[in-house]
């Protein structure tokens, strides 16, 4: 049969190839489009030039038969082709991610575009580029490039109104803040959701320099290929084994290539907020480059990757007198839920989906007001739009927070750890106290139950609400509680650890947990009872205590203040219910652990360095340690 076939083709085009039987070509065109008759958008793809001639691959999804309708662009590193195809469907809202249904029935055009050096996009990828200046001496970054993709798009896309707003979390949140710094005219409304804004201080890679090392899988999968990279290999399912037999962070990054990595030396060169930091930190930049654009700053209240940024930039800009068109939002949220479905997170129910709510009454009318002309006004709050975790409801605040150190309506109020680890807001005596515990590096505590795998993202996303009972059991975990309360605390604002603190080495971690503890029986519930859900918990690198920029060794066996931020809360302790405070000096291996002997740099640091040490935590006299609420009374609330 092949025979004859062959015979007819010969036939048919004596001398010359039939391309309609002979294929001589590339099967696969330059260019195709399948198109749907039925889709309800247009789908077109664009390469963007930047004013360097180099051009970054764009999506641009538009309702069919729109006009005058306004843009809303996301800028990622996170693939933009993927970003925009949810599902393959000839529905906008099935095509487009769950977070934009609203922005989809308003009738607004899409557009996700590749960062330069990523995916589609021409030119070279920098992590999280800083801005123009002594960190990047070219004369692009994504402050200009949001700039020249913003002015093509409003000049090449006749379907809209000439207006563009701004959204994306995490990196993409990154992306809207570098907008900001010097938005193009046409930006008219922007929300950076959990945008990373200071690495170093309380987003992804440190917490108040420790050391974050899930950072390290992040940064081969995302700088070995110019698409997706691969995390790092692993021997072992348990992340404790894995990172606490290689030792340091740096040496288990040496071990798996990372030293070829550009972005790696720069990090394991600065591991301390110097001026390579400072110069990035957003939240700095933002204040010394105040915009007019209205801006929703969202984080999530357990937000397990970025919870430094929403609230450190719009704190920053509120003291530069641009309170009013900048409002705070923050939900019972995971890192990015406020594009999901918001109501449950880990083992707590909440009052429907939080985000779904928070998108439609506040997310969705805040940009039609400022994109679709004729649009009634939002009903935004002055300030700030936070959950209440505690009464489960949102609150809405003219100002925030509740009580603060200077210029709130109220003044933080110290709980102090007491004798037989109690907590009190009456002040120690002068000989209440001091506790101890040993903490060895060689079994540092866990921050999640082992084994733990950072790739398991089922445990990852909600960690930040684990039950903390089983590390209170813990011989190098202090635990501090108050009776059951018989009266709600309220607390508003951001809860601050004050730790008067010795060690018999000359580094240490301190880790503060401020905890909420359920009562016995939780009749909804009942495997709730007794539950310690995390309310705000952060670590501190005490070589940092009296200067970020300027690590120095902690004298032994001297007492040291230690004062940090915890992450924010909007939370009432319910009658019936404890407040709990745990404190110890690891929480690995999230967090690389500290050698608790003073080494120049912590990446460096040799198996000989880490020496187990004797932590002391007084609560006594002038030196009474303790947590400082921003509470409130229940009618300081403004709702
Ligand atoms: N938290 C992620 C990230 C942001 C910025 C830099 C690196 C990582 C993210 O979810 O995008």
């Amino acid at each position: 049969a092949a025979g004859a076939l062959g015979a007819q083709a010969h036939a048919a085009s004596p001398g010359a190839a039939d391309p309609l039987t002979v294929q001589t070509g590339n099967d696969i065109p330059a260019h195709v489009s399948i198109p749907d008759p039925g889709a309800d958008y247009i789908k077109r793809e664009a390469m963007i030039p930047m004013r360097d001639g180099v051009k970054l691959f764009t999506v641009i999804v538009i309702p069919k038969n729109a006009h005058d309708a306004p843009i809303l662009l996301t800028r990622t590193p996170y693939d933009a082709a993927k970003r925009a195809t949810r599902n393959n469907s000839p529905s906008m809202l099935a095509l487009l991610p769950q977070g934009d249904s609203g922005f989809v029935k308003a009738g607004y055009i899409r557009v996700f575009q590749d960062v330069r050096g990523k995916y589609g996009s021409q030119g070279d990828y920098v992590m999280t580029r800083p801005p123009i200046g002594p960190l990047n001496p070219s004369k692009t970054d994504d402050t200009t490039d949001a700039w020249d993709t913003i002015d093509w798009l409003v000049k090449n896309t006749p379907e809209s109104n000439g207006r563009v707003g701004m959204l994306g979390s995490s990196y993409e949140g990154w992306t809207v803040v570098m907008a900001l710094l010097h938005p193009h005219p046409a930006l008219k409304a922007a929300s950076p959701e959990s945008p990373m804004v200071d690495g170093w201080m309380g987003d992804d890679w440190f917490h108040y320099g420790a050391f974050r090392q899930p950072g390290l899988d992040y940064f081969t999968e995302q700088m070995t290929a110019r698409g997706t990279g691969e995390p790092i290999p692993r021997a072992g399912y348990d992340d404790y084994d894995n990172f606490l037999r290689a030792g340091s962070a740096g040496a288990f990054a040496t071990m798996h290539g990372l030293d070829q990595l550009p972005f790696w030396q720069r990090m394991k060169a600065h591991p301390a907020w110097d001026a390579f930091w400072q110069g990035q930190a957003l939240d700095h930049l933002v204040a010394k480059h105040p915009s007019d654009v209205p801006t929703l700053w969202e984080q999530g209240l357990w937000d397990q990757e970025d919870m430094w940024g929403a609230i450190h930039s719009w704190e920053a800009l509120r003291k530069v007198g641009k309170g009013a068109n900048n409002i705070l939002v923050m939900g019972p949220w995971r890192h990015s839920q406020v594009n999901y479905d918001g109501s449950s997170l880990g083992r707590l129910n909440w009052n429907g989906d939080t985000a779904l709510q928070y998108r439609q009454q506040i997310l969705v009318p805040f940009f039609n007001q400022y994109l679709k002309p004729g649009s009634p006004k939002a009903d935004v709050p002055a300030a700030a739009f936070i959950y209440n975790t505690g009464e489960n409801h949102w609150d809405r605040f003219a100002t925030w927070p509740l009580a603060c150190d200077d210029g709130c309506g109220a003044p933080m109020t110290p709980l102090y750890l007491a004798a037989d680890h109690g907590l009190s807001f009456d002040k120690p005596a002068a000989d209440a106290g001091v506790d101890s515990y040993v903490s060895d590096p060689a079994k540092p505590v866990p921050y999640l139950s082992r084994p733990v795998a950072f790739a398991d993202s089922a445990r990852w996303k909600p960690w930040l609400t684990t039950d903390q009972r089983e590390f209170a059991t813990r011989p190098d975990v202090l635990v501090y509680e108050t009776p059951v309360l018989t009266a709600p605390v309220r607390i508003s604002g951001q809860p601050q650890a004050d730790l008067f603190a010795s060690t018999t080495g000359t580094d240490a971690d301190w880790v503060v947990k401020l905890i909420d503890v359920q009562p016995d029986t939780v009749a909804d519930d009942p495997s709730m009872g007794g539950y310690e859900l995390p309310i705000a918990m952060d670590i501190f690198r005490g070589r940092y205590r009296t200067d970020f920029a300027h690590p120095s060794a902690i004298p032994a066996n001297q007492v040291e203040r230690y004062r940090f931020t915890l992450p924010p809360t909007n939370h009432v302790f319910q009658p019936g219910h404890r407040i709990m405070v745990q404190i110890q000096s690891s929480w690995f291996p999230l967090y690389d652990r500290n050698p608790q002997t003073f080494v120049p740099n912590i990446f460096d640091a040799k198996p000989s360095d880490y020496r187990a040490a004797t932590m002391r935590v007084s609560h006594q006299g002038t030196e009474a340690s303790a947590v400082w609420l921003p509470l409130v009374k229940a009618a300081d609330t403004a709702h």
